[in-house]
This record gives structure tokens, sequence and C-alpha cells, in this order.
């Protein structure tokens, strides 16, 4: 599964004032991600994509879009998992038959399930479709732990190839790997990258790597080489950035930043509230002091 491997945008998407999707303007943050921030892969219908506040027809038309303007030029990995098991598998038809070429699906959340309830949601994905699952873990946003016997017995599920692991708890990531050497392991927390690759991740799926790719793979390519200490030079001039991004707001700073850049990044979906006049000018000085 080496296309899988590698850094990889969890893509943001570009909203209209009144909600809808700005087609063009998510066609705008495709192209900078492929051509300006130059990461392996795309992560479409995750956090950083506003995924939970969509309806589905709305879902569909984000992997459309991303798909039409991405073509082959980059993995795209379809985001399809949430709180309604038969949505996940229609979204996942979906996206399979538009030639993704994995999809992942978020611990089932909202109602606090046993790890048989949660086992029966993955085998009910993965048997569906002919496509690779990457289950994604993040127990900050749904409360769903996962530990490493029950890893185990999920990777045993025909389809499921390995896991977005968004979590701070690097002694799980240890013994995770050690447990599976042989499954996907990418880390979800940009700001804990070098960290991560030292504990050998395949690769990382991040919202920064929007407007700090390159430097994401700086410490990527840096730690693989095991120079750590440049690595963390880097890491640590990231972090600044990072902080400063989410003291003043992580999706709507990213956003504005986009602008910056001259991406049309739009608005945030209510009730994600857009960035205000002074968080606006905060996004500008962040941009003039790490980005420009
Ligand atoms: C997603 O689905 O978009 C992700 O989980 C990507 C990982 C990001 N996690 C969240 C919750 O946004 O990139 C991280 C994160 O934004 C970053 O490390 C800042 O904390």
């Amino acid at each position: 599964h080496d296309d899988l491997k590698g850094l990889h945008t969890a893509l943001m998407i570009s909203v209209n004032k009144d909600g809808s999707l700005n087609e063009e303007g998510t066609r705008q943050i495709v192209r900078h991600n492929i051509d300006r921030m130059k990461v392996d892969g795309l992560y479409v219908g995750g956090s950083t994509g506003e995924n939970f506040l969509l309806d589905t027809d709305m879902k569909k038309r984000v992997f459309e879009v991303v798909k039409d303007e991405a073509g082959s030029e980059v993995t795209l990995i379809g985001q399809i998992g949430g709180t309604n098991v038969y949505e996940a598998i229609d979204l996942a038809h979906f996206v399979t038959d538009l030639g993704y070429d994995a999809i992942s699906a978020v611990t089932p959340f909202y109602y606090k399930y046993n790890f048989e309830e949660i086992r029966d949601y993955y085998k009910m994905i993965a048997q569906a479709v002919d496509n690779r699952l990457l289950i994604y873990s993040i127990p900050d946003l749904t409360g769903v732990e996962i530990s490493v016997e029950n890893f185990k017995a999920l990777f045993e599920i025909d389809n499921i190839v390995g896991v977005k692991f968004t979590a701070a708890d690097f002694f799980l990531l240890e013994r995770l790997r050690k447990a599976c050497p042989d499954e996907l392991i990418l880390s979800g927390f940009d700001e804990m990258l070098l960290p991560a690759v030292v504990n050998g991740v395949d690769g990382a799926i991040g919202s920064t790597y929007n407007v700090n790719g390159v430097k994401a793979r700086e410490i990527f390519d840096l730690a693989r080489q095991n120079k750590i200490d440049q690595a963390l030079e880097v890491q640590h001039q990231t972090n600044d950035l990072i902080e400063a991004i989410l003291d003043n707001g992580l999706y709507p700073t990213i956003k504005e930043i986009l602008k910056l850049m001259g991406v049309d990044a739009g608005y945030n979906r209510r009730p994600m509230a857009s960035a205000s006049d002074s968080q606006i000018a905060q996004a500008k000085a962040i941009y003039d002091q790490y980005l420009s």
C-alpha cells in the first residue's frame, strides 16, 4: 500500500456565506495543495473538511469536485464514516465508483458503543465495497478509545489496511506499531509529526498542511533520514506557527491564510463560526510572520 504512505492534506472545503459549497474555491484549494504544498495525497471529508456539518448530497458533491480537479495526480482517501452506517456504505460505494484510492471511516460516535458494535460497523462498511479502508481514530472528538487488542481485531477484517491515528498517546502508538508492523499507520497531529515518524508511522494526514505542507515535508524527510536535530529545528518553527493558528481558531485561521495565499477558501459552515475581523487581522499577522 505504498501509495497510501507519505503526507496527505486533510482537505479544507470552501463554503459560501449561505452554507452552500463554493465549488470553484474548493477546486482552488485542491490545486494549491497539489501544486504548491506538494503533498502526496488528499484526505477528503475529514474533520478539517467540515464533513460532519454537511448533508449527504453536499458530501457527495465535495467528493466529485475534488476527484474532478485532482484526477490521478495524487492519492485520494475519502472519509465516509459517521453516525449513520447506511449513509457510510452509500458514500463508500460513491467514492469507490469515482475512483478514490481508499476509504476511511471514523469510529462511530455520539452513542456509546461496545466493541462488538464498533466491529460490526467496520465489517458492514468493509464488506460492502471493494476498496481499502483506514480506520479513523480521533478520541478527542469522538470519545472513542481503541486498545491495541481491539485494533488487531479490526485489522483482521478484510479490506481494512490501517489507521489514521489522531491522538497524542505515544505509548499506544508505540505499542500499536510493534504489535502491527504491517498495518499502515498515518498520524494525525501535525505538531507531533517528528515524534510520530520516530515511532515508525508510514505517513501523516494534517490540516495545517493546507498552508504549511512544504515544511511538514522537511520534517518528514529529515526524520526518516535520522537527522533528528535538524528535523526538530523545523518542528520547532512549525509549532510556533501551529500554536499561533490554534490560539486564533484552527479552521477559520487556516481559511484566512489560504486567502492570503490567493486561494478562495470562503467561509465556515454554520454553526462553525467564520473568522471575525480581529481573527482575520491576526491571521494576516501569522501569515506575515511565518509564511510569507
Ligand atoms: C481530519 O480529519 O481533518 C483530521 O483529523 C486531520 C488531523 C487534524 N486534526 C483535527 C482534529 O483537525 O491536523 C490535525 C490538527 O488539526 C492539527 O494537528 C492541529 O492540532
